[in-house]
């Protein structure tokens, strides 16, 4: 099978590099979004998200003339669905956007056409898209019905990239390919081989589904282990960072980092995807989502406690003569993303819940988004935030917090949810 053409529906934090990198090994590629905005930023060559050297491969792409993005699906080889797939209040998982760009590419489908769900979903997912498509167009098989010898070929093949190094891991990690028949799974490993140089391993898609849950969920219990830790050391008064090396010097001992609590888009999300299917046996992922969860009301009670001893030790002074500096507000190091993130909610709570100044540091941004602007929240650089605040609240490990000198912060209180100022 050959594909000339491309359809990538969906170009946000994974579709959009996708397309893009199939347009830079020369394939033609229809991006398409709902969005009008994200299809003329595109257009001009532009991007409207943040990932390292990204711009200029989509600038290059469209420059060149392999890329083009439209808000209207138009027929082609191959289509990869790689839209959003939130939970709803309850947990459930949404599978509203993954139904709409199933039902804007089921016109302009053709007899040969590979169809691959990039989403992550939950299992079953795969088999629920072929039963839109094959709803919406009883002219062409499918391989629920028709088996090897369907019209449409169909396959789960999730992303497993890491944000902030996508191209990389685009190309060298290894790629679960789900087929719903083998000969899927051949068309799609064929598809992808365009570019991934690590090795396209074929699977079921239910296999290839559950396979994409069960990385995130096994980060997000460890880490819930490790900020499980993190409390109980607190309350025994032992540090739970020198714990932690200690404890790793075991050769079967790999225990994570604790923190703030856990952000994304991905790893506070796909648990609940493997615990609403089954919910009376997921306990483990369960309660590991919970006490991540927990974990910033937890640093907002740490903070309030080491307001209160200041007070104690200063007890001309008032809460509104007590400045609180937070030293991160992105969802994991070295990033800008604040979407989804612990150091963000916390930062807020303490602005909402302190009667004297916020100030918020985050090297990796210049200013506040203008929906946070009008919180009780400012924005400083390192320097200035360490001179004006009695209690530091450290949020996210940022490389530019790791170079401050301990010396440096002086008898200020420390909340330090990272172990950076913490030996
Ligand atoms: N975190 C900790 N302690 C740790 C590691 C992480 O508190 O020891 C926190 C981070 O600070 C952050 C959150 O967990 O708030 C998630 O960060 P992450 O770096 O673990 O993961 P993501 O969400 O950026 O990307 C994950 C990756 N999955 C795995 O590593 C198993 C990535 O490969 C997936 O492609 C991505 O989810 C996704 O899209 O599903």
């Amino acid at each position: 099978m050959l594909f000339h053409t491309i359809s990538v529906v969906g170009l946000g934090y994974i579709g959009l590099p996708t397309a893009a990198v199939f347009a830079s090994r020369k394939k033609k590629v229809i991006g398409v979004d709902v969005n009008q905005n994200v299809v003329d930023t595109i257009n001009l060559g532009g991007i409207h998200i943040v990932e390292p050297d990204l711009d200029m491969i989509v600038h290059a792409a469209v420059t060149e003339g392999y890329l083009r993005a439209t808000t209207q699906a138009e027929p082609a080889d191959a289509f990869l669905i790689a839209v959003p797939t939130p939970f709803k209040g309850d947990h459930e998982p949404d599978l509203s956007y993954i139904a709409s760009a199933t039902e804007a590419i089921a016109p302009v489908l053709k007899k040969g056409n590979l169809v691959i769900l990039e989403s992550t979903s939950p299992v079953g997912a795969t088999e629920q898209m072929a039963g839109w498509l094959a709803a919406a167009r009883p002219d062409l098989s499918f391989p629920q019905t028709h088996g090897e010898n369907s019209d449409i070929r169909l396959a789960h093949c999730p992303e497993r990239v890491l944000p902030g190094h996508v191209l990389r891991e685009l190309v060298q990690n290894d790629r679960v390919i789900g087929g719903m028949t083998a000969k899927c799974s051949e068309a799609a490993v064929e598809l992808y081989k365009v570019f991934v140089k690590g090795e396209c391993v074929t699977t079921t898609a239910r296999t290839a589904e559950m396979c994409k849950l069960t990385e995130n969920s096994f980060r997000d219990v460890n880490i819930a282990f490790a900020n499980e830790l993190s409390i109980i050391c607190d309350k025994l008064d032992i540090n739970v960072w020198e714990l932690i090396r200690l404890a790793n010097r075991h050769p079967r001992v790999n225990i994570l980092q604790p923190g703030p609590g856990v952000g994304g888009h991905c790893i506070a999300v796909d648990p609940w995807f493997i615990v609403s299917s089954i919910p009376e046996k997921a306990e483990l992922i369960r309660t590991a989502r919970n006490v991540n969860d927990g974990k910033p009301r937890w640093v907002e009670d740490k903070v309030k406690t080491a307001v209160a001893e200041f007070l104690q030790e200063n007890p001309e002074k008032t809460a509104l003569d007590v400045t609180i500096a937070c030293f991160g507000l992105a969802f994991k190091p070295d990033i800008d993303d604040l979407r989804e993130s612990p150091a963000l909610a916390i930062s807020l709570k303490i602005a909402a819940a302190h009667p004297g100044c916020v100030l918020a540091v985050e090297p990796n941004i210049r200013a506040l988004p203008v929906t946070l602007v009008g919180n009780n929240l400012v924005l400083k650089d390192a320097d200035q935030a360490l001179a004006e605040s009695d209690v530091l609240v450290l949020l996210v490990d940022h490389k530019e917090f790791n170079s401050i000198p301990v010396a440096a912060l002086g008898e200020r209180k420390i909340v330090d949810t990272r172990g950076v100022w913490s030996f």
